[in-house]
């Protein structure tokens, strides 16, 4: 077993693997830019190595930076979390040239897996179903334009280089192909330098469902089920849950031998996650596969009982899976709410600026992973996930319960959050129905502004304690005027 592992990330994933790794008898170092001095994740590792200034690119996505920083620290792998630079091919080739193990897939995973038309025909190819669409080679303007016309609009172009909607446009009319083409492949082009097109019918108000997989070094392939995560907004999760209540045990077993299967076909090794589009009518279709572990792994580990983690670190230093297919047996029901600094009255723009006060929910069926604490500065230059709320319950409606209740011993003073939103969300009848899907947002909530329902004897301690350790000084604004809905006045 790995002796130290670099941690290549920051915030609540870095905490996170560093806990595991904590547990398992590992050294960590983690990596911190300047504008992370303060911040939580290198003070969870054992050593931490300043990489760069504030600006990712110079810093957490600096593959030389994170490479040195491994040698000098005498780690022996890297563990790269998630976004950054966790599906990059070229930086666990990197990592493997420096003689040190990449935790995650290998880099020729990621290169087929970053191609969506590659993707799409590898997966057509090896039986797993893909929406009706071209991926070929001819890119002519007249090959793109009768190829739609064969698939039937509405029609959806996606940049093959592409990931989270960018570049993507869906036309629904023969007259507005040619433009949306052109704006299409003109946003490829600047963002990936490659402008080839996949072509798919549009499907209407879909559900993202996703399987989540494991594969180790000596060709076993298991999954862990699916995660349904319908409820985003601008391609950004929100609430994710498993089992999607949209399956019945049929549909969930075809579609995890799907995800199974898409696994084998990519010859996949490491945690991945396979996402598939949910149809109205049930059926479903192959989008493409995250080679990275998902924001959203934890509620598969709350039905499960696994540690993915802890299971990357495994069959990335070799060992075999310790279970068979058989041995998964999810029990109960698992939501996660996604707690962002940001701002739900004007487009969720980022919130930054220093949190006064934080008090995380605890309880049985409640864990609570967060980046911050009371006094953690939340900057403009990197992802405003503050934290990620997970309740389980023996049904759904227990665990919905349990997460109404956890959001409202939820506090966070002195940033605006959506924390409001999610609980609009988790009460929301629809929302308990189970009916969701991807529009939901702006179908039930659109232009919610009610504050967030804190406790009242919550608030009131939060605003005291934030009174007695930070009185403003001479001149400066006093913090209770940044407290937003939680003003008493
Ligand atoms: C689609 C689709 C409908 N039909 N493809 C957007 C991000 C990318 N991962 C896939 N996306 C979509 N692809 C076809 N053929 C609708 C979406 C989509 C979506 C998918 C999953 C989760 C949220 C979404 C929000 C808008 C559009």
């Amino acid at each position: 077993m790995f002796g130290k592992v670099l941690i290549a990330n920051r915030g609540e994933i870095a905490v996170r693997v560093a806990r595991t790794c904590r547990a398992m008898g590992i050294r960590t170092a983690a990596v911190y830019s300047e504008a992370d001095r303060e911040a939580l994740h290198p003070r969870e590792a054992d050593e931490a190595v300043l990489i760069g200034p504030a600006e990712a690119a110079r810093s957490y996505l600096d593959a030389e930076a994170l490479v040195a920083a491994a040698r000098r620290t005498g780690a022996d792998a890297v563990h790269p979390g998630y976004g950054f630079l966790s599906q990059s091919a070229d930086f666990a080739d990197a990592v493997a040239g420096a003689g040190l193990t990449f935790i995650g897939p290998p880099p020729a995973v990621h290169r087929a897996m970053g191609d969506k038309q590659a993707a799409r025909r590898l997966m057509a190819a090896s039986g797993v179903p893909v929406v009706p669409g071209y991926d070929g080679d001819d890119q002519s303007d007249g090959a793109l334009l009768a190829a739609a016309r064969s698939i039937g609009w509405p029609v959806i172009l996606k940049p093959s280089r592409g990931g989270g909607g960018k570049g993507m446009r869906v036309v629904r009319r023969a007259e507005d192909f040619a433009s949306a083409l052109a704006s299409s492949r003109r946003e490829a082009r600047a963002a990936f330098g490659d402008d080839r097109m996949v072509l798919e019918r549009y499907v209407e108000r879909p559900r993202h469902v996703e399987v989540q997989v494991l594969g180790d070094a000596h060709g076993h392939l298991v999954h862990l089920f699916e995660r349904e995560c319908s409820i985003q907004r601008r391609h950004q999760k929100v609430v994710e849950e498993t089992p999607s209540p949209a399956l019945t045990p049929e549909r969930r077993a075809a579609l995890c031998a799907a995800g199974v299967a898409a696994a084998r076909a990519a010859a996949y090794v490491n945690a991945g996650t396979v996402e598939f589009l949910l149809a109205p009518d049930g059926a479903f279709y192959f989008l493409e596969v995250n080679t990275r572990l998902q924001v959203e792994h934890p509620v598969t580990e709350a039905v499960t009982g696994l540690d993915l983690v802890r299971l990357q670190i495994q069959i990335a230093a070799g060992q075999a899976l310790p279970f068979a297919q058989e041995d998964v047996r999810p029990q109960g029901h698992a939501l996660e709410c996604r707690l962002y600094a940001e701002d739900p009255d004007h487009d969720d723009r980022p919130a930054p600026g220093r949190i006064l006060h934080y008090a995380a929910p605890e309880g049985p069926g409640v864990r609570f992973d967060s980046g911050v604490a009371t006094g953690s500065e939340v900057t403009v230059h990197y992802d405003p996930l503050l934290a990620k709320l997970v309740t389980w319950g023996r049904d759904r409606d227990e665990a919905v319960q349990r997460m109404r209740a956890a959001l409202r011993r939820t506090v966070v003073l002195g940033v605006t959050t959506n924390l409001a939103r999610l609980q609009a969300i988790v009460d929301h009848p629809a929302f308990r129905a189970g009916a969701l899907h991807t529009g939901f947002i702006e179908e039930h909530l659109a232009g919610h502004t009610a504050p967030a329902v804190a406790p009242p004897e919550a608030v009131a301690a939060a605003l005291a304690a934030v009174r007695l350790a930070s009185p403003a000084p001479a001149g400066a604004p006093d913090p209770w005027e940044t407290l937003g809905p939680w003003r008493l006045d």
